[in-house]
């Protein structure tokens, strides 16, 4: 007996020493020796991050690479604020500890592992560590429930053209970087369209009126080739069946709401005749944002809307999330240059229907006018679409630095990028509000932005001609592709609440 609980005291010490010493946490991230598998051409991440104890130090966070029988290699090292990654094909930088890797191929297969170095306060240097295990395989692509699916998609018309079309859309595709395969749509008369057209990781198939009803389906395209994730015997297919004949579907009931809307408008503008010039001012100073427009337009384009009787022209995105967006900045080519000073930044640049920034003191004005919701769109240069949307959005003044404040980062694939930003003050190549004394962020990273020492994000980088960078100046959202990795297309915009 006395030898027993001889033992258990030993064992309760042992506890009570272990734990002391392992203050460290890790928080989320492949859990340790875990087997991840890729897809050819895909993505692959280890959102490793790690939680430090009471007077615990992060030093430094080392990647490394390990394949099969070969040495262990550095891949990647953060030091400083700053991620250095030694092989530049799409190694990104996850936050706290976590890597990301794009265009996956065989040889990137192996042991990747993270060692964060640790400083305590009694003792010296720790190193902690934790590993997984890559497999780049060729393998069906990510498919919701594991098959293709067709879905109908919401009836759009078009601009330009006042048509209406419906999409369906089959499959749902992870980011492989490039269109895998293709698929083959069959119509219920039996007719065969090959659909190249792929938005969004999904293939698309757009109907124009009249829609014929009766069986769609999508399948691989027999051509498919028998590299990246697919084999060209993949059994994937799917049907849906679009009922067009009834009153009550969905694409009947869609269109009797625009004939609804266009009644309302045909009623408006009857009405805005009528009205005398005074009445005139009256109403437009009524559209203080994009939402208002949309009753009276539902076309995107430039608009002016009022603050307190004062306009502001902006451009309204009436299509994206059932529309009523005021697009305050976007990227879509290298004609505009972003690299500006303070002044510019705060009066705005560029041109409404292409690259713009619509300026600083209008934001201030418009988000402190009443809640807004800010949504960040973004595109890859091989089509995959990404969003990010915050709660309760408004900047502070010129007196604040135009200083930064959101409630909460709310959804979207693209990622939280922004959250780290928070509370920050605006910072140009001539204005250094940033919390890196010895640096000016803005100029080094080639931009404008609510900087930190640096940044998460910095859509308005060095706008890059390719995705993959080396400089870490692009265009860049690190939850959406890393911070080696520059958008072909951004665009930032708010919506009332
Ligand atoms: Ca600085």
């Amino acid at each position: 007996m006395a030898s027993t609980r001889f033992r258990m005291i030993g064992v309760g010490l042992f506890v009570v020493a272990f734990s002391a010493l392992e203050a460290y946490q890790w928080d989320g991230g492949p859990e340790d020796k875990a087997k991840i598998t890729a897809c050819l051409g895909g993505n692959a991440s280890f959102p490793w991050s790690i939680v430090t104890g009471l007077g615990e130090t992060i030093l430094g966070r080392d990647w490394w690479f390990q394949a099969p029988d070969k040495e262990k290699t550095s891949i990647a090292t953060y030091q400083n604020n700053h991620f250095y990654a030694t092989d530049n094909l799409g190694v990104g930088f996850l936050p706290n500890a976590g890597l990301s890797l794009g265009y996956a191929r065989h040889q990137d297969s192996g042991n990747y592992s993270v060692r964060v170095q640790l400083h305590r306060a009694k003792s010296s240097l720790v190193s902690v560590w934790r590993t997984a295990t890559l497999s780049v395989a060729d393998r069906p692509p990510a498919t919701q429930d594991g098959a293709l699916h067709v879905t109908p998609n919401d009836a759009v018309r078009d601009d330009v053209t006042n048509d209406l079309t419906l999409e369906l859309h089959c499959g749902q595709f992870v980011d492989l970087g490039h269109p895998p395969v293709d698929v083959v749509w069959k119509t219920p008369s039996g007719e065969v369209r090959n659909s190249s057209y792929r938005d969004n990781g999904t293939f698309v198939l757009s109907l124009s009126n009249p829609v014929q009803g009766g069986i769609y389906s999508c399948q691989l395209a027999p051509s498919a080739p028998a590299v990246r994730c697919l084999t060209a015997t993949s059994p994937l297919n799917a049907a849906a069946k679009l009922n067009v004949d009834g009153k009550d579907t969905r694409l009947s009931l869609l269109e009797g709401r625009l004939r609804e809307i266009e009644q309302v408008n045909k009623d408006q503008n009857g009405a805005i005749e009528e009205l005398t010039e005074t009445d005139n001012d009256v109403l437009r100073r009524i559209a203080a944002n994009c939402v208002d427009w949309l009753k009276l337009d539902p076309r995107s384009g430039i608009r002016t809307v009022y603050i307190s009787g004062d306009p502001i022209t902006v451009y309204c995105d009436q299509i994206t999330d059932n529309g009523g967006w005021i697009v305050f900045q976007r990227r879509q080519d290298a004609s505009v240059d972003f690299y500006r000073d303070w002044a510019d930044y705060r009066k705005g640049f560029g041109d409404l229907e292409g690259s713009f920034w619509l300026g600083l003191d209008a934001l201030h004005s418009l988000t402190t006018s009443r809640r807004y919701q800010l949504r960040v769109d973004l595109k890859k240069w091989y089509g995959t679409r990404g969003y990010a949307t915050y709660s309760g959005f408004y900047v502070e003044d010129s007196d604040k630095n135009f200083r930064l404040h959101f409630d909460n980062f709310t959804g979207g694939n693209a990622g939280d990028s922004l959250s780290w930003h928070r509370g920050l003050q605006f910072s140009t190549k001539d204005r250094d509000h940033d919390s890196w004394s010895t640096v000016n962020c803005a100029q080094k990273f080639h931009g404008a932005w609510w900087y930190k020492a640096c940044d998460t994000s910095n859509l308005n980088g060095h706008y890059k001609t390719s995705g993959r960078i080396s400089s870490r100046q692009g265009v860049t959202w690190d939850t959406f592709g890393g911070e080696t990795f520059s958008m072909k297309f951004t665009e930032m915009k708010i919506r009332p609440i």
